[in-house]
């Protein structure tokens, strides 16, 4: 199965242009090439449905708030659900998963009801075939339609509600791990003047990293007092250059101070190209999604893994307290929509 998948895969490598096949095999590099001026070249003749495999880098609900909320409101979406995708090997590259609840709230499309929207994201944080729940370091295999939003081609449902426009996530292999967050000097992403480096071939610059796992080293956080949960703040390295760094929703965020000092940033490069249709510029608007932090003071991430193993210390300072009845008083009752009562 492997070695006809690879097969299908270099033969699509070679006829870049032609799909025959629905839903086509694609690598991540495939599906977001684009011209000179970013936007997709793959949607000019790409197939209706695609079908590309790839390690998951992070929990969507610390992106977005996948709270049922079907509240009409022009243009509020809901809840939202978000997984970016990475390639592995030579298919450096990667795509985001997107979904939202109140596509209706935009002209020409229908709104999930809050009990369709609950089904329709706890479908996607299972493996079909065994109601595995995913997580960040999962290889899995996505297969559905695609839109180009703001720089990225994404996977999504074409903003319908119907299930023939469903995309679907499977296990391939549970737990291999996240990957290795490649090094990334500034210098690569941004010009002597501070502009961000745009490589149609996506082979250097922004375009080379965007939807990928990175590492910054050497940095200095220069607006700590824009820190918080989705607040943007500003890295500055040594030599002057800058990039911003948008905070998702992690619990940590909320419960440590803006780490000071030089740090290193580990996080998802993200492009979200300003402007809005027709007027979108999608050779800027780079970022980097740091997700959660865990207060160690060095990195700006979270490890994934804390020292003390004393369950009840919510807050991870070693101690089991008041503070952590606090914060579990303060979430009394609430749970997560797609995770909880699925059943
Ligand atoms: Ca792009
Ligand atoms: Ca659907
Ligand atoms: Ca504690």
């Amino acid at each position: 199965m492997m070695r006809i998948k690879l097969i299908i895969v270099m033969l699509l490598a070679i006829s870049s242009t032609t799909f025959a096949a629905d839903p086509a095999w694609v690598t991540h590099r495939q599906l977001q090439a684009v011209h000179s001026d970013g936007s997709s070249s793959f949607d000019d003749t790409g197939p209706t449905r695609v079908v590309l495999e790839g390690i998951i880098l992070n929990s969507p609900e610390q992106w977005f708030d996948p709270t049922a909320d079907d509240t009409m409101a022009a243009w509020f979406m809901g809840g939202q659900w978000e997984v970016y995708v990475q390639g592995e090997g030579e298919d450096h590259a990667g795509t985001s998963l997107w979904v939202g609840q109140n596509y209706g709230n935009g002209p020409g499309y229908e709104n999930y009801t809050n009990q369709e929207w609950r089904a329709e994201i706890s479908r996607l944080n299972r493996d079909p075939n065994t109601g595995y729940i995913f997580n960040p370091g999962d290889r899995v295999r996505v297969t559905g339609r695609y839109l180009f939003y703001k720089g990225k081609l994404n996977v999504n449902e074409n903003h319908e509600i119907g299930t023939n426009f469903d995309f679907t996530v499977e296990l391939a292999e549970p737990a291999v791990g996240v990957p290795q967050p490649e090094a990334v000097e500034l210098s690569e992403l941004k010009d002597a003047n501070n502009n961000e480096i745009f490589d149609p071939a996506r082979l250097s610059g922004c375009e080379y990293y965007q939807s990928r796992l990175i590492r910054i080293n050497d940095v200095n956080i220069v607006d700590p007092e824009n820190w918080g949960v989705e607040q943007t703040i500003t890295i500055r390295g040594a030599n002057g250059l800058t990039l911003p760094v948008r905070l998702g929703l992690g619990s940590g965020i909320g419960r440590f101070s803006c780490p000071a000092g030089q740090i290193d940033v580990i996080g998802i490069l993200d492009q979200n190209a300003p402007g809005y249709p027709p007027n979108i510029d999608n050779t800027k608007g780079y970022r980097i999604l740091v997700l959660n932090y865990d207060g160690n003071g060095l990195v700006l991430t979270d490890l994934g893994c804390k020292r003390g193993n004393l369950a009840g210390d919510i807050n991870t300072d070693f101690k089991v307290d008041f503070k952590d009845f606090a914060e579990l008083a303060a979430n009394w009752l609430e749970y997560r929509d797609g995770l909880y009562g699925c059943d």
